[in-house]
């Protein structure tokens, strides 16, 4: 069976010039092509993959699946490719998220400039030429007046610091990099090491056809029931009416999705009852509502407390055997600061007699050996082994991609304090580069969909801008640049956030810098601001040509 429903993509030669090279052809990649060729752009793609769909190639564990609403992640910007493509559940799998994503692909014409099965080995920007020389690992050298880099934020998977993984003679998977091929989990003894979204995703099906899961738990995660099930269709009805505007008005919310059952009001201004009314009403509806049923979960230490308790409760609830639910509890940093997950049926799973759940806070692993996993305790024989261990993520992507800007700094070196951007859109020092859903934008902390689409729009209209000015170079201001990157620390701030050792604030990477890299004021709020950048003649960007500056 194809599994794409499309036909493999023909390879392409490498073209010597472009206007615009696109690296990564996810959600963001093919929109960005679709959207330059729009205002008369050459472009060329460069996919480190063999196909489209970006994180919904590589992420095919069991239970992969959105914990956005179907409705909401979806391109917005062709009424009729709304209109048309039907979802079937609502919170649809990975399968069907990349069925789709080729459908727009084939629809479109969008594969016809991509490389795939090729990575960018360098990126260099050539002053004189206002031009990007682009290398990639298939000896191809590419110029370009533009470089986006449509590269996702979780899309570099990270092997935990374990030794003797090497060691190991059975068979070991990443969640974030799942194999093509069928992965054999009847009959035998699989072990996952991570509870982050990924691992609370694929627990319960491994835990369904396992002989026997052991879940090796360094921090407890806080998880919410996602109630999927097929599109309820008074509610999809009610969407169609106007499909775009509904789009449209994603856009003007915090999360970049509607906000259909929050209050609007804090957590301490009502009563004991009615609280436990709106989390239970939170509870049983899914998607991250418990995180913004009240409007100070995230920021009142004392409204967030009220939030983790009705969780805390949920879980001995749930879980039969007490002292079990106690270490499933998260405990340690506020709820929602590190990333909330929505599972099916995770907390129940631990009921199940050939799940084991293992603390490895209380007995941590000394070592992958031949066989299985050594903790302090004992050796846990394995036959399939799941690391579940997440991504570097926002700037591991970039960094991988040896970018170096004007005057030959490296992005690495830019970056080596965090990673500082313009409104997560530009680079101080590196002109002519856009990113997609880069470091200090809203990116991971809204809707991916309206991000991609808000993002991709206002560089195409900003590289339009500059080619009717007859400027070839566009570059973030320095002071610009600090000042955003002032505001989304003094935002972030203000919020608990910064309080969990989450991968938000790059604390799964021993020695990244510890910098908060979204913005967290609100998708809302962030497009308002880039509007009134363009409006106004692009604050805090720099054009010129050769002669003229502006
Ligand atoms: O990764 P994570 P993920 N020894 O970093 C543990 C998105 N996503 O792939 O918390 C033992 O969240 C680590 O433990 P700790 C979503 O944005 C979306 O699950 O560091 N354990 C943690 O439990 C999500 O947030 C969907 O103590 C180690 C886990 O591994 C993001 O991707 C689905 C360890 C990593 O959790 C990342 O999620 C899936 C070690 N050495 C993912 N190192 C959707 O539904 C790490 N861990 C759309």
């Amino acid at each position: 069976m194809n599994l794409h429903e499309s036909t493999p993509p023909v390879r392409i030669a490498a073209p010597t010039l472009v206007d615009a090279v696109v690296i990564g052809a996810g959600f963001a990649g093919l929109y960005a092509h679709y959207k330059l060729r729009g205002i008369g752009c050459t472009v060329f793609g460069v996919e480190a993959a063999p196909e489209v769909g970006g994180t919904w190639f590589w992420n095919r564990y069991p239970g992969a699946r959105c914990d956005v609403e179907s409705l909401d992640y979806t391109y917005s910007f062709s009424p009729e490719l709304l209109d048309q493509w039907r979802w079937s559940e609502r919170f649809a799998t990975q399968l069907e998220i990349l069925r789709y994503i080729n459908h727009v692909a084939d629809r479109f014409d969008l594969r016809r400039d991509i490389g795939f099965d090729t990575r960018v080995t360098a990126a260099t920007f050539d002053e004189a030429a206002n031009q990007w020389v682009v290398d990639t690992d298939r000896g191809d050298t590419v110029r370009c007046r533009y470089l986006i880099a449509a590269v996702g934020c979780l899309s570099l998977p990270k092997l935990p610091e374990i030794a003797g993984i090497e060691d190991y003679e059975g068979r070991w998977v990443q969640t974030g990099a799942w194999p093509h091929e069928p992965v054999e989990i009847a009959g035998k003894r699989v072990a996952v090491i991570g509870t982050g979204s990924s691992g609370i995703q694929s627990i319960p099906l491994l835990a369904q056809e396992a002989a026997h899961l052991t879940v090796f738990q360094r921090t407890a995660n806080y998880s919410v029931p996602a109630h999927n099930g097929p599109v309820d269709p008074d509610y999809e009805a009610q969407v169609r009416t106007d499909y775009s505007a509904h789009c449209q008005a994603n856009r003007k919310t915090k999360g970049g999705v509607p906000s259909r059952i929050d209050s609007g009001v804090s957590a301490m201004a009502v009563c004991d009852q009615e609280r436990q009314a709106k989390y239970e009403q939170a509870w049983g509806f899914g998607t991250f509502s418990l995180q913004s049923v009240f409007n100070d979960t995230t920021r009142n230490p004392e409204a967030n407390a009220l939030a983790a308790a009705f969780v805390h409760d949920k879980i001995r609830s749930i879980v039969n055997d007490p002292e079990i639910a106690e270490r499933l509890i998260p405990r340690g940093y506020p709820f929602g600061t590190k990333r909330l997950c929505l599972d099916t049926g995770y907390y129940a799973t631990f009921n199940r007699s050939n799940v084991e759940l293992v603390d490895i806070r209380a007995t941590p692993i000394e070592r992958i050996t031949r066989t299985g996993v050594q903790t302090t305790d004992r050796e846990y024989p394995v036959d399939l082994l799941v690391f579940a261990t997440g991504f570097d993520a926002m700037t591991g992507p970039l960094l991988t991609l040896n970018i170096r800007g004007a005057g030959g700094q490296s992005l690495n070196d830019a970056w080596k304090d965090g990673p500082f951007s313009y409104l997560g859109l530009a680079i101080a020092g590196f002109p002519n580069l856009f990113t997609v859903n880069g470091p200090s934008s809203p990116s991971v902390l809204a809707n991916m969909l309206p991000t991609i689409e808000h993002h991709v729009d206002w560089i195409v209209e900003c590289i339009s801008y500059a080619k009717r000015k007859g400027f070839d170079r566009v570059e973030a201001d320095e002071g610009a640049q600090k000042e955003w990157a002032h505001e989304v620390a003094r935002i972030a701030a203000m919020t608990l956030y910064p309080q969990g050792n989450s991968w938000y604030i790059g604390a799964n990477v021993p020695g990244k810098p510890r910098v908060f890299m979204a913005y967290i004021g609100g998708f809302d709020r962030y497009v308002a601001r880039c509007e009134e950048i363009a409006d106004s003649g692009y604050t805090g960007f720099r054009f010129s040509a050769v002669g003229s500056t502006e």
